[in-house]
């Protein structure tokens, strides 16, 4: 390989060869997608913009389900291959510090990752005001929120894998509670996962017309020997409402708020009927990757339409050469991100 995965890895990525005819960026779908379809449990809609990471023999996961009376709540899944999926009809129950249930008004878009020993769970909620919930476990039994870690607005919470410099990192995008029409990725830092600070601007909407509006942090960046890699969605406002995309980005492996190299192109756009149409349509929304180190296989899972999980394929080699060969950076991407 070219370039090395750093971080953990599967050798059991789900996965399918590519297409004969693929065009654009190399990353192509699963042809059975959507991998989760409508009313998937009792009381629940839709499952959309969940996080997955293996586990065990297989695979766990964190799925937004939106319940049949509106509200997204956050439900645990376990699955032996990465695309079946049994998901439990309970919402993860939440403690506070102290063990007394403390379970979020609503909860969406969340996202898994491993830190040291703990496994973290990062969402959207509300404190007033969309804001970052985040919760620990270790035994995916007990799950303790960690108290409103950053004041509202801000939402897409993306934790890197490991401390970087001594520090835990954590991208997010500051915003307003709504259907917010602006939104650029920040950077914060923290010595002990309650106390964030050291805010840095990462990267912003730009003038290349698919990200054009906000951008939000996608899925855990993943380490490799070129940088951080990152998947994230940009988003259009066209007179019919906006469209999500995937983007690629590459981060500076010690300074992460530098950004190396940004795809000036989408990596993948609505095109599917699963992706066009649904309760929001033309969204693809990424919100995690399980990858292979040994082979550079790499799945992305992202929320469809609001209403449907959809698997990607790539190959770190090639997403990283065409991120770096379509590459175009503003000052402000370049730049550490302070003022
Ligand atoms: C964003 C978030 C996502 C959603 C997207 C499109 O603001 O709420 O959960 O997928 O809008 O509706």
């Amino acid at each position: 390989m070219k370039y090395e995965i750093l971080g953990p890895g599967t050798t059991k990525v789900p996965w399918q060869e590519r297409p004969k005819e693929l065009k654009g960026a190399p990353i192509w779908r699963y042809d059975a997608n959507p991998i989760i379809g409508r009313n998937p449990v009792e009381g629940v809609a839709r499952i959309f913009n969940s996080a997955v990471m293996p586990y065990g023999d297989g695979f766990i996961g964190v799925f937004r389900g939106e319940q049949t009376n509106g509200i997204p709540a956050i439900y645990l899944g376990r699955s032996s291959d990465g695309i079946n999926w049994d998901i439990d009809k309970e919402k993860i129950p939440f403690t506070d510090e102290e063990g007394n249930p403390f379970m979020p008004q609503y909860a969406y878009d969340p996202r898994l990752v491993k830190v040291e020993d703990d496994y973290y769970i990062i969402w959207c909620q509300d404190f007033y005001g969309a804001s970052i919930g985040i919760a620990k476990t270790r035994d995916f039994k007990k799950f303790v929120r960690i108290e409103n870690p950053f004041i509202p607005f801000n939402r897409n919470a993306v934790l890197f894998p490991r401390k970087i410099n001594g520090k835990y990192m954590l991208l997010s995008r500051p915003s307003d509670s709504g259907h917010t029409p602006f939104g650029d990725i920040f950077i914060s830092e923290s010595p002990d996962m309650t106390y964030w600070g050291k805010h840095r601007h990462v990267m912003g909407a730009n003038d290349n017309w698919w990200e054009s509006l906000k951008i939000g942090g996608g899925a855990t960046p993943i380490e490799t020997s070129e940088g951080w890699l990152l998947f994230y969605h940009g988003v259009a406002g066209t007179c019919n409402g906006y469209v999500y995309s995937i983007g690629g980005a590459i981060l500076d492996i010690d300074n992460p708020s530098i950004v190396k190299y940004r795809c000036e192109t989408f990596l993948l756009t609505p095109e599917e009927w699963y992706e066009e149409r649904g309760f929001v349509p033309n969204v693809c929304f990424p919100c995690a990757t399980v990858q292979n180190p040994g082979t550079g296989q790499l799945a992305i899972y992202y929320g469809a339409a609001d209403s449907y999980v959809g698997l990607a394929f790539t190959y770190t080699d090639e997403i990283i050469d065409y991120i770096k060969s379509h590459s175009q950076l503003s000052e402000t991407d370049r730049e550490i991100g302070r003022r």
